[in-house]
């Protein structure tokens, strides 16, 4: 046997690590240059690099003009080159450009996917539609350097791509993230923020909920009360320090709303980036602010407050009175008119049913309409508004508790108790977000004291990350019955956006990879060594996030 020589050992070990580097080198960019968060379907690293430059162009055609003019801006910012946006026909196509075609891309790709080529010479996106351009660019600008994301100047190149081909395209359609607004108020630059960060993840629904207990946030040109009064409450509530929010009115009033105009602005801006806003008008409990304002369409005709500190009893409307029913449509049409999207949320949580067992109009509706109790009343009430808005030509979603079995068919449940599987299975459409996995007000850590107050329980990144949106009891037959899933953000201990950030990110990155990539290829470690550049890019971004990923 050859007797073992430590000179030999370290001379092969020192010419396999020579090696090494030379078949990096010449392999070009190594794998773990692409670190692209939503994870792609396909991603193949290649030899070498596109440079981006000042006399870099974009070549484009109708339908990729805006998610190329998009880009131009973005990447302005950082690198200070106003990048020309052509039309494909005035331009030399051997041009080092970014090309936006949709010519050869596959019709599989759907309306939302893309292929992306990164070539030395140049970087081809092909897409089918808006949407796909779009995330295309989303990706793109995740092979640059993190610092591309600075928001405040401009930063020193290179710009260099590794050279990838990706194909691509999101496993579910509805990737949502859901904003409390209510029980803190953000201002319109901080959703705007929040819409930014959600669409860097290729998140497309963003779910606001606009009333609850403790504030309406909606201008109602009917109902002005419902801001002027609704909006409002005297104090910060829930036992926070009143200096952790900045969202005082000029009289001191803890609060406030969007108009009309500011919605529209919103809408748009979202549009921009291929998201969808849901409204949620909370209904029929929830409904404090409102009844607080117009406390004639409440059982009892009030007091009710936005203000928690008084013992007042959770709100809800009186399903006994049909001015009820006509200030709830009044206040839907206004809603209506500023949301294109196809779905109205009405709530329907934790509804306080006992105020309608002592109330005579709502006894003498359960006789009048032949129902059985106040949980009939219930399915009534929702089936009434659903009456409305679906001859509007609106579908309605609403959480766990809306589901009953006279549902209109379109009607789609938002599973946060349970439900989501048996909903499927009759033919409705479903959104899943279970407390145990989707609930970023949870604590991030068991270590609490380090923690800012959060609700009670506990979901840390990792389970986020092992979510699975699919309900594992659910028929191959009913499983497309499941729109996607999302994260949703209540803000009872919320007050600030920057707390907002750290709440939300990076658990939403993470669930934003459940939504987007194809399940066999989650894989928790390759998250984590991703997460470490995506982390770099929220920095860039001024996102507060709450530090995970080791440095890397
Ligand atoms: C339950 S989730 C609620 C919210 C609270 C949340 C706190 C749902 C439909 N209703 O009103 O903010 O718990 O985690």
């Amino acid at each position: 046997m050859a007797k073992f020589k430590p000179g030999v050992f370290s001379l092969a070990l020192g010419v396999a690590a020579a090696l090494l580097l030379v078949a990096i080198k010449w392999l070009g960019a190594p794998a773990e240059s692409a670190a692209v968060v939503p994870l792609p379907q396909h991603l193949s690293t290649q030899r070498g690099h596109f440079r981006l430059g000042a006399a870099t162009r974009l070549e484009v055609e109708p339908t990729s003009q805006s998610a190329a003019e998009l880009l131009a801006r973005r990447l302005r910012i950082a690198t200070g080159f106003a990048l020309p946006v052509l039309s494909q026909r005035s331009s030399g196509v051997e041009d080092a450009g970014i090309l936006l075609t949709s010519k050869g891309a596959h019709q599989d790709l759907g309306p939302e996917g893309y292929e992306l080529e990164v070539t030395p010479g140049q970087v081809r996106i092909r897409a089918t539609g808006e949407a796909g351009f779009f995330y295309a660019t989303q990706t793109l600008l995740e092979l640059l350097p993190a610092r591309m994301f600075s928001v405040h100047a401009v930063v020193p190149g290179p710009w260099l791509m590794p050279c990838v081909r990706v194909e691509d395209r999101p496993r579910f359609t509805w990737r949502g993230a859901m904003l409390d607004v209510s029980r803190h108020f953000f201002t319109v630059d901080e959703v705007k923020k929040f819409l930014d960060v959600m669409a860097l993840h290729k998140l497309n629904v963003f779910h606001w909920h606009l009333t609850d207990d403790q504030g309406w946030r909606i201008e109602i040109k009917k109902y002005p009360r419902l801001t002027q009064v609704g909006a409002w409450r005297k104090r910060i509530g829930f036992n926070l320090d009143p200096k952790s929010s900045t969202a005082y009115g000029p009289d001191a009033r803890y609060g406030g709303f969007y108009t009309q105009d500011q919605v529209r602005e919103i809408v748009a801006y979202a549009q921009e980036r291929h998201i969808t806003v849901l409204p949620e008008i909370e209904m029929p409990g929830h409904s404090s602010a409102a009844l607080a304002a117009y406390p004639q369409f409440s059982c009892s005709g009030g007091p009710y407050t936005t203000d928690m500190s008084e013992a007042v009893s959770a709100g809800v409307y009186c399903a006994g009175k049909d001015a009820t029913f006509t200030f709830l449509e009044d206040v839907l049409t206004e809603v209506r008119q500023l949301f294109p999207g196809e779905f109205i949320h009405i709530g329907g949580d934790e509804v306080p049913r006992h105020n309608w067992h002592n109330c005579p109009l709502c006894q003498a509706r359960i006789k009048q309409e032949g129902l059985a109790n106040e949980r009939d009343l219930e399915s009534y009430f929702v089936r009434r508004i659903e009456t409305f808005l679906n001859a509007h030509n609106r579908r309605v979603i609403g959480w766990s508790e809306i589901r009953n079995d006279q549902l209109a068919p379109s009607t789609a449940v938002m599973d946060w108790i349970g439900g989501g599987t048996e909903a499927a299975q009759a033919g409705h459409d479903v959104v899943m977000c279970p407390e145990e996995y989707c609930y970023l007000d949870f604590y991030q850590s068991l270590d609490r004291s380090r923690e800012p107050t959060a609700a009670g329980a506990y979901l840390p990144l990792s389970k986020a990350y092992a979510f699975e949106p699919v309900p594992a009891n659910l028929g191959a037959a009913a499983r497309p019955r499941i729109l996607g899933a999302q994260g949703n953000l209540w803000t009872e201990y919320i007050p600030s956006a920057s707390q907002l950030e750290y709440m939300a990110f990076p658990r939403l990155s993470a669930l934003s990879e459940v939504f987007w990539s194809p399940k066999p290829s989650r894989n928790w470690r390759d998250f984590a060594r991703r997460l470490s550049v995506h982390e770099q890019r929220l920095k860039q971004l001024d996102v507060n996030f709450r530090p995970e990923a080791k440095p890397p």
